[in-house]
């Protein structure tokens, strides 16, 4: 972030380790990302093991977590590097939270020392990758629905059902699928080479375009019992995850927004409308001064939430709090900005439009608005009203 955008020094809350972690991964993403980007949303083709193995060689993949060739570093460096990748894209920044967040982080709180050894350091490099498969094509915000189920023969597991809008399913290695047992709902690592898993590509995306979305189907897919997540008991184990990748998109979408008004002042003061620069016209100042302020109190806001989550004493509903506010407004200010740009706004030329429909995405993975709320309302008032 410029040092202007910067208004009340947001920086001075962030250590030297941090902000240096915070160039490792501003420079990746300006010098390999950026300039692809237009490219691969246009052709909704990126070269992902080739991203996820410079990636991995960074210390960008499960950075937060310790051991295993994992970086160890603390919630708010994380949270940059997120906020950095994301500031390329928000397809990016799934490539790193869908590794590192979810698929690695219930490897790495749930799996037994066999799954931990075999999966973490490899996805740490980027070697392997993984995905998440939570979500059902008729249970998204209620997984507590979900019909993909596991039944025991013998001592072994067999799955069926299927998971929908996976990211990164059909290019992973190992996929950490939640199913229903009779003891409730239980986490398996599924190696995608497995007879009977497959994950088709969803093709036609209009946000999101530079990630890799899939369907999960599972038909019969046989595993020994050891593949069993062992302390994963019930939703809880789930929904622990999303915790994780939820927080990371708090500081995520702080980047798009910033890289959307970046772009929106540089813009506004090259170009001429009647007889003076744009933006010398109170009307722009007015939008760029409000997009400022949102900017600054959602990074104020992600950086309060990460020492939080660095004291262990982060809740959910405050994870709830940084995802509704920093997304919602990360789309306010993505789709004033392209006011700003007039025309010029739609073209794929400059990246706010696909930050913008990119966020839709945002708004609705890892919990939608709306659920967010409930959350947030649950934790007001007492009552939970999701039902
Ligand atoms: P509920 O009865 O409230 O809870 C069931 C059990 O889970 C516990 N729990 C949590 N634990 C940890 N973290 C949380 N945030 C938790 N929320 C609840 C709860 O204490 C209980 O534990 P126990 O031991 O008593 O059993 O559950 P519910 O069925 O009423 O649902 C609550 C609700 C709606 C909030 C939850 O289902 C929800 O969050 N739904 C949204 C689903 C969602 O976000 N899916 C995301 C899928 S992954 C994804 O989108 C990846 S996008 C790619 C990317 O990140 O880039
Ligand atoms: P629904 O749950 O059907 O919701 C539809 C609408 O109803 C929403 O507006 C919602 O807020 C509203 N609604 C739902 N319940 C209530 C209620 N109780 N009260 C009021 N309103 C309500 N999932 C994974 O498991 N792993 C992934 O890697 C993953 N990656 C994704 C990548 C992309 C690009 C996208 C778009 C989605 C991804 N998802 C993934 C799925 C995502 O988590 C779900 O789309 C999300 O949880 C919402 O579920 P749904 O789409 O079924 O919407």
């Amino acid at each position: 972030m410029t040092a202007a955008l910067d208004l009340i020094d947001v920086d001075s809350l962030l250590s030297s380790e941090e902000l240096a972690i915070r160039t490792t991964a501003r420079r990746f993403a300006d010098e390999r990302l950026r300039p692809q980007l237009p490219e691969w949303f246009e052709t909704g083709q990126i070269p992902a093991r080739e991203l996820a193995k410079e990636l991995g060689s960074l210390g960008l993949l499960g950075m937060h977590l310790t051991g295993y060739g994992c970086a160890g570093v603390g919630s708010v460096a994380y949270g940059l590097a997120c906020l950095e990748i994301e500031a390329a894209d928000s397809g990016m920044r799934s490539l790193v939270s869908v590794q590192g967040s979810l698929a690695m982080y219930a490897l790495w709180k749930y799996g037994s020392d066999e799954q931990k050894d075999e999966w973490l350091p490899r996805m740490a490099a980027g070697e392997a990758i993984g995905c998440f498969g939570l979500t059902e094509p008729d249970f998204g915000s209620n997984p507590a629905g979900m019909r993909t189920n596991a039944r025991r023969y013998g001592s072994d597991w067999v799955l069926n059902g299927s998971k929908m809008w996976i990211t990164n399913g059909s290019i992973a290695d190992i996929a950490v699928v939640w199913a229903r047992t009779d003891e409730g709902v239980r986490g398996f690592a599924v190696p995608t080479d497995t007879p009977g898993f497959s994950a088709p590509e969803i093709k036609n995306k209009l946000s999101l375009r530079a990630s890799v979305t899939s369907e999960l189907v599972l038909d019969d897919v046989r595993l020994p019992a050891a593949a069993m997540l062992p302390e994963a008991k019930g939703l809880s184990g789930p929904l622990g995850c999303l915790n994780e990748a939820r927080f990371g998109i708090i500081f995520g979408a702080m980047g798009a927004a910033r890289d959307c008004l970046e772009t929106a002042i540089a813009y506004a003061q090259d170009r001429q409308v009647f007889d003076k620069s744009l933006a010398a016209y109170q009307l722009t100042q007015a939008k760029l001064a409000d997009m400022a302020v949102e900017l600054n109190k959602g990074l104020l806001l992600a950086v309060h939430l990460g020492r939080l989550k660095e004291s262990g004493s982060l809740r959910p509903e405050q994870v709830s709090v940084g995802k509704l506010n920093n997304v919602r407004e990360a789309i306010a200010i993505a789709r004033e900005c392209r006011t700003i740009l007039g025309a010029n706004g739609i073209s794929g030329e400059y990246p706010i439009m696909r930050h913008a429909n990119n966020l839709e995405s945002v708004l609705t993975y890892e919990g939608t608005s709306e659920v967010h709320q409930l959350v947030i309302g649950q934790a007001l008032t007492g009552h939970p009203a999701f039902r």
